[in-house]
């Protein structure tokens, strides 16, 4: 939860952000509502997480809750957040709720009312509006409510409404404005990336003492916990070749002296996600062949590191980045065949079979594409946060030489895309002469 004054920050923002919105849509009814709290299981659940979208616009993070805008002339005409009433028996069990009242003032919303009304708010507003701005298929309750909306506003027009004539997905513009980021955000992401880096640096210090993946974990999670962060998906924290599943998340397996630890993994602070990787050796000393494999994947991070900047495409960061692992991979003797045509018939896929990054924001694998709709690459922008994160994993097979069997390794750092070039935004010990001394320091 924000603190009180980065509350304020979070808050004036979200202010501006709306007032964006409207003057994006013109005219038009724009509803968004808060994620459902989500059960683990019986009468547990998850700790809540507010949907992003809503979020981005309220800085409000109870569920049950809805914002209504009323856009007329590229204006706000009426903004309206429906929360949970106090209540005070139900606060003594569960917490303390804002309530529609507190939520006026520190919210900084014109109208704000108790959820209970919602029906009744929806229907007056949209009586207004012939188009509906919503994230279609995400809350089915929703999706049936407008559907009555519209099918009713139709069966009864004889008097002076017009009937419905769009239902609007509203992240089309909201997606144009998350991708590139504001200054609070910019704040936000810069805080989660230190503080996703700094559970990076405990990891590595605790590898040494770690019998288990999961005492690496528990080192990472406290960094982040007492940082006033969460983490922004499951902690990847793999050792010897379970750091070729890219997706491994059991983090149960037992570390050797002799493995390499790959740990993906990112703190969300105040809903935005850091995702940082490093690898490192559980004894403190790379050996031989996993310094080669760790040296090609850094050289591939840094060439796709200087790429990045305003107006270089995806494929162009990707390329280069793959040419040299697809080298480094001939060097190795993993790839037979001039660069050209291991490039071509992309046999370096068997080691490398991911893409080099994503977008970063409220979400992890955050909003924005690659291309846009006509499959043209889309340049980078100044504001955009990115991940560039290569890898190599090498399959415990029989074919490839036993000292570099099983071995994995991906560098991941975030980074802000800037007006001359770009900005590192995590920070973690990342060159072998640093991963050493930092994890014997
Ligand atoms: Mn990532």
């Amino acid at each position: 939860m924000p603190s009180a004054a980065l509350g304020a920050i979070i808050v004036s923002a979200t202010r501006r952000r709306r007032t964006q919105l409207a003057k994006r849509i013109g005219d038009g009814f724009v509803i968004l509502t808060a994620a459902a709290a989500a059960c683990r299981s019986r009468d547990t659940n998850y700790p809540y997480r507010p949907d992003s979208y809503f979020y981005y616009l309220t800085g409000f993070v109870e569920p049950q809750s809805a914002l209504l805008l009323s856009v007329k002339a590229g204006r706000i005409a009426r903004e309206i957040l429906l929360c949970r009433g106090r209540d005070r028996r139900t606060e003594q069990w569960n917490g303390e709720r804002l309530g529609p009242l507190r939520a006026r003032r520190q919210l900084q919303i014109e109208e704000t009312a108790d959820i209970m009304y919602f029906d009744s708010l929806l229907s007056d507003v949209v009586s207004e509006h012939d188009h509906l701005y919503c994230l279609p298929g995400t809350d089915a309750a929703l999706d049936a409510k407008l559907i009555t909306i519209i099918s009713n506003r139709r069966a009864h027009n004889r008097d002076s409404t017009t009937p419905i004539q769009a239902l609007c997905d509203v992240s089309l513009h909201l997606d144009a404005m998350r991708l590139i980021k504001d200054t609070e955000e910019i704040e936000l992401l810069r805080k989660a990336a230190q503080i996703s880096s700094d559970g990076h640096r405990a990891a590595m210090r605790a590898v040494r003492y770690s019998k288990n993946e999961m005492q690496v974990e528990a080192a990472l999670v406290a960094a982040f916990r007492s940082a006033g962060a969460h983490y922004a998906f499951e902690p990847i924290v793999a050792s010897g070749k379970n750091a070729c599943t890219l997706h491994y998340c059991a983090n149960n397996a037992p570390v050797r002296q002799r493995h390499l630890v790959l740990v993906d993994a990112g703190a969300e602070y105040c809903g935005y996600a850091g995702d940082v990787t490093r690898t490192f050796p559980a004894s403190g000393k790379f050996t031989e062949a996993q310094a080669d494999v760790y040296d090609i994947v850094l050289a591939a991070q840094k060439k796709a590191l200087t790429a990045i900047k305003p107006g270089n495409t995806w494929s162009a960061i990707e390329n280069t980045a793959t040419r040299t692992l697809a080298q480094g991979l001939i060097d190795l003797g993993l790839c037979k065949g001039t660069i050209k045509t291991v490039l071509k018939k992309s046999n370096y896929q068997r080691f490398y079979m991911h893409r080099i990054g994503h977008f970063l924001g409220l979400d992890v694998h955050d909003v924005g594409r690659h291309k846009n709709i006509a499959g043209k690459q889309e340049p980078l922008r100044a504001g955009m946060v990115v991940t560039v994160e290569p890898g190599l994993y090498i399959p415990d097979e029989p074919d490839i030489p036993a000292p570099l069997r099983g071995i994995g390794v991906r560098i991941e750092d975030d980074v802000l895309v800037t007006d001359n070039g770009k900005e590192v935004l995590s920070g973690a010990p990342k060159t072998r002469t640093d991963i050493e001394a930092w994890i014997h320091g």
